[in-house]
């Protein structure tokens, strides 16, 4: 038995069997202990698993593990984010249906995560694209609709023409569609909207609450929301300069302080003020029109050289009304932020500045660094936005900028002009809301019907779910909805009219993702989103763990949908997620041959010549350049396919080496070298096990020490890396874990080395049963294969999958013994163990045990020895 290897192949099925047939995983709603909701961002079905997926769903399983041994009703389901873009596109390519394809890669990819041996319950396995889903979908966005969550407006879109839809300003990267990559065009469309921005102060306000949240993904979460406070300071327009009927136009601004620096106001190409204009200006009317071929995107525009036209209008300095500034049209300002129109300040904006040197409108720095001579500060080309003192203001001069803000502040909000005040305070929010209309078939119908007499008509509950029409073609780009003219035509639900239409967009995907966490708690109610009772008792996630690429989007949608869920009685509470975790990536060396391709891993093998090594084609024995360590793409070709790693080594060693390499929120480098070093630790796991087994009194036999140093000294060793298994755990330290775990494991082979000394040392026995029982436990929410067969072989009962946790004993972790430094006249020689309160004879005796101390003293007796209690030990020779 002892000689046999572990064999995953056999083994890991096997287990993954017994799970099944008893359902351990299951999840009762009804269980009285308390719970614990472990979710991993659920996968998007484009195939086959990646080892993303494999690191993710690692780290979730053993969180789950651990946490149902410590006696939690643990909720820990999976599911499928199965609508977009992908599905439509194989669509178009093999002629199949995106359904098809779908269902076939969640097959696919169910037996992949099966074969990992995760702890999850399937039995509430959701698909997002599941007309059982996205019904629930369809009703809340009608409840939020009555609620005045939702909204339709004409808007200005992010126009991918290639995907042929719309794009969220989120998804335009750099100007191109994150996935196409086609340059984004604007188009005027009438689209639905989720009124997040409704929430913008309560969704920023409450990332303060969530401490256990990695402090980067609520920065980038406050950035997004991006709250400034400023002020709406309406500027009079020179009449003779004006376009019938226009007075006035109003800038917002966070520097009220730097007005006595402004040198232009600039209206965005879409203010109506620039349209009206333009009415008698065609160069304007020009200029206007090529700024909106040029997208609106953010990313676009701030990158895009700063362009301006003066319209000829002039406005009055609203502190001084002999004093005009030139009215332009700019494309840097937007027409969905603030007013839509600003002033300038060149000096401390360093957009400002890039357009004034442009037109030559010159600059006046209006505040100066500390410790900078005011006459000689002047700004060229790089505006100054730091701190300082007022200069060149007038009454604002050497007050700080926070004094001039609030100076200038008081003085426009008690003006007026035209009967009103000249400025008001206003908090401004970068978010906007959300447009969630897609021009594409694979997704969630808007159960809505236009009708001529009527207008929009949300769809009555009962008709729902507005399903998806099966036959369609991909023969064209666009939406096939759009086309199917027998399931567009429908009567409308109030007039009876027959001659209604559809509405033909189908909703962002990201909506699915944002409550399926909630459709898990009750994925079986028929009748609503979610069963009250239980949501409120499951949720919120108690850990959450993705990829930070989702830092933003996934996990702002999800907390504004919980809160729309709330407002419409669907849920009982604001935040989804408790905890979250965001882990690394997973990176793999290049391979790249003579001719400049990529070899990929597979293709490979590598040679090692001491520290050097070769790596050369497994077919031609050609050398091939190791190349930079990256992110595992398709492109490079350094992805290694989970299937593969199981199918050699078994699910536990990949987990095990997933986790054991570096800080669970870092890349983890991935090896063929290091997979090998978790195997073997895999086969000595079950070596020792199995030399110990014979020898070891029955499963349940009490330890207890006495004076048996040696099974004091392995009980010592159990209890502590219980403790800080358990500890690491906790704070997900898996890769600390597991390197407890490994030096356990060394501590255990000093014993199975003499296993004749179990058996003539009952004492000794007793503990390494008891240490061998809590091995296996801690291996087990890594590698709950392996742990169940050991389990097996050492008698437990049931199995370890259901095992409790151990709880360390108290009085086993303190360590109470001490190690003192040894001197001979003031020169460090040696160390000496001794009893933490050994008296001081004591230690003296032990210190002239050490060799070299005798050496030192040479035989005589020493002149003194001096103990600094719990410190060191010199001896005076
Ligand atoms: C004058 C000024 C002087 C400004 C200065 C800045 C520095 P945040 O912090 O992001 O809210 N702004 C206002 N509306 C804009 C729009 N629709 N498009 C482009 N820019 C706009 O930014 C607020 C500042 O951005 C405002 O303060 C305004 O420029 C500009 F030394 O006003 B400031
Ligand atoms: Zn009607």
């Amino acid at each position: 038995m002892s000689n046999d290897r572990y064999n995953a192949r056999e083994s890991e099925p096997r287990w993954q069997r017994v799970w099944d047939e008893q359902a351990i995983f299951a999840t009762r709603n009804d269980d009285p202990r308390p719970k614990y909701y472990v979710l991993e961002m659920f996968p998007y079905p484009s195939g086959r698993i990646h080892m993303g997926h494999v690191r993710n769903y690692t780290m979730g399983d053993v969180v789950a593990r651990y946490m149902r041994a410590k006696g939690y009703n643990v909720l820990h389901p999976m599911g499928w984010d199965a609508f977009g873009m992908p599905a439509e596109n194989a669509a178009m390519q093999n002629k199949t249906h995106p359904a098809k394809w779908t269902y076939a890669n969640i097959a696919t990819m169910k037996a992949q995560l099966k074969s990992m041996g995760l702890s999850l319950d399937w039995s509430r396995e959701i698909a997002t694209c599941d007309p059982s889903y996205y019904k629930h979908q369809q009703r809340m966005f009608l409840d939020f609709l009555k609620a005045g969550l939702v909204e339709r407006k004409q808007s200005k879109v992010n126009w991918d023409p290639v995907d042929q839809t719309v794009l969220a300003n989120e998804q335009v990267i750099d100007g191109r569609g994150w996935r196409s990559g086609a340059l984004v065009e604007q188009r005027e469309l009438t689209q639905w909207f989720f009124k997040i921005s409704k929430y913008s102060e309560e969704l920023l306000a409450a990332l303060d609450t969530l401490d256990r949240w990695p402090d980067k993904v609520r920065l980038m979460q406050r950035n997004w929301i991006g709250r400034s406070e400023g002020l709406l300071i309406r500027f009079a327009l020179d009449a003779a300069t004006t376009p019938a009927q226009e007075t006035e136009v109003e800038v917002f601004t966070t520097r009220p302080d730097t007005l006595f620096g402004a040198k232009f106001v600039a209206l965005s190409p879409d203010h109506p003020l620039a349209a009206e204009a333009a009415k008698k200006n065609p160069a304007l009317a020009t200029f206007i029109e090529e700024c909106r071929r040029h997208g609106t995107a953010l990313a676009e525009i701030e990158t895009a050289e700063k362009q301006g036209f003066d319209t000829g209008i002039k406005a009055v300095h609203p502190l001084d009304p002999s004093w005009t500034l030139p009215v332009y049209v700019a494309n840097f300002v937007l027409m969905d932020y603030g007013t839509g129109a600003i002033f300038g300040c060149p000096a401390h904006d360093q957009r400002d500045l890039d357009f004034v040197n442009k037109y030559g409108l010159g600059n006046t720095p209006v505040v100066c660094p500390e410790g900078q001579d005011p006459n000689s500060f002047v700004i060229t080309d790089t505006a100054y936005d730091g701190d300082g003192r007022m200069i060149n203001s007038r009454f604002l001069d050497g007050m700080t900028i926070d004094q001039a803000k609030e100076d200038v502040a008081k003085r426009l909000e008690s003006a007026t002009f035209g009967n009103r005040p000249v400025a008001q305070r206003q908090v401004n929010f970068r978010l906007r809301d959300w447009g969630i209309s897609r021009q594409r078939y694979w997704g969630c119908p808007i159960p809505i019907i236009h009708c001529e007499t009527c207008g929009v008509v949300p769809v009555p509950i009962k008709d729902l779910p507005v399903k998806l029409p099966d036959d369609i073609e991909f023969d064209r780009p666009g939406n096939p909805l759009d086309r199917h003219t027998k399931w567009k035509t429908v009567a409308c639900p109030q007039c009876g009219n027959a001659h209604a239409r559809r509405e033909t967009d189908t909703m962002d995907t990201f909506v699915d993702s944002s409550w399926y966490f909630a459709r898990f708690t009750d994925p079986w109610n028929e009748t609503s989103p979610t069963t009250r009772n239980v949501v409120d008792k499951m949720m919120p996630v108690d850990q959450y763990i993705g990829g930070v690429e989702h830092a933003i989007l996934h996990l702002l949608y999800s907390r504004f949908f919980t809160r729309a869920m709330k407002a419409t009685g669907h849920i009982g509470m604001d935040e989804p997620f408790a905890g979250m975790f965001t882990q690394g990536m997973v990176v793999h060396e290049t391979y790249r041959k003579n001719d400049g391709t990529f070899a990929s891993p597979a293709e490979i093998k590598i040679e090692s010549d001491g520290d050097k090594r070769r790596a050369a084609l497994l077919d031609s024995n050609e050398t091939v350049e190791i190349g930079p360590i990256e992110k595992m793409s398709k492109s490079k070709r350094n992805t290694v396919d989970p299937d593969d790693i199981i199918g050699s080594y078994g699910a536990d060693t990949a987990r095990w080496f997933m986790l054991s390499d570096s800080p669970p929120d870092r890349d983890v480098i991935w090896s063929e070298e290091g997979v090998q070093g978790a195997g073997r630790f895999v086969q000595r796991i079950w070596r020792l096990v199995n030399i110990a087994a014979p020898h070891l009194p029955k499963a349940g036999t009490v330890a207890a020490h006495g004076d048996n140093a040696d099974a004091k000294a392995l009980r010592m060793a159990a209890h502590r890396t219980l403790a800080d298994v358990s500890a690491a755990i906790e704070r997900l330290r898996f890769n600390t874990a597991i390197a407890k775990l490994y030096s356990f494991v060394g501590a255990l082979a000093e014993i199975a080395d003499k296993p004749e000394k179990l058996t003539t040392d009952p004492v000794l026995a007793a503990a390494a049963r008891e240490a061998f029982d809590i091995l296996v436990r801690l291996i087990s929410p890594m590698m709950p294969h392996l742990a169940e067969q050991c389990w097996t072989v050492l008698g437990g009962a049931g199995l370890v999958s259901e095992a409790q946790w151990p709880e360390p004993e108290a009085a086993l972790l303190v360590d109470d013994t001490i190690t003192l430094p040894v001197q001979v006249n003031g020169k460090k020689r040696g160390d000496v163990t001794v009893a933490r309160d050994a008296p001081n004879p004591e230690i003296e005796a032990a210190v002239l045990t050490l060799d070299t101390v005798k050496l030192a003293l040479d035989g005589k007796a020493p002149r003194k020895i001096i103990i600094v209690p719990q410190r060191i030990v010199n001896v005076v020779v």
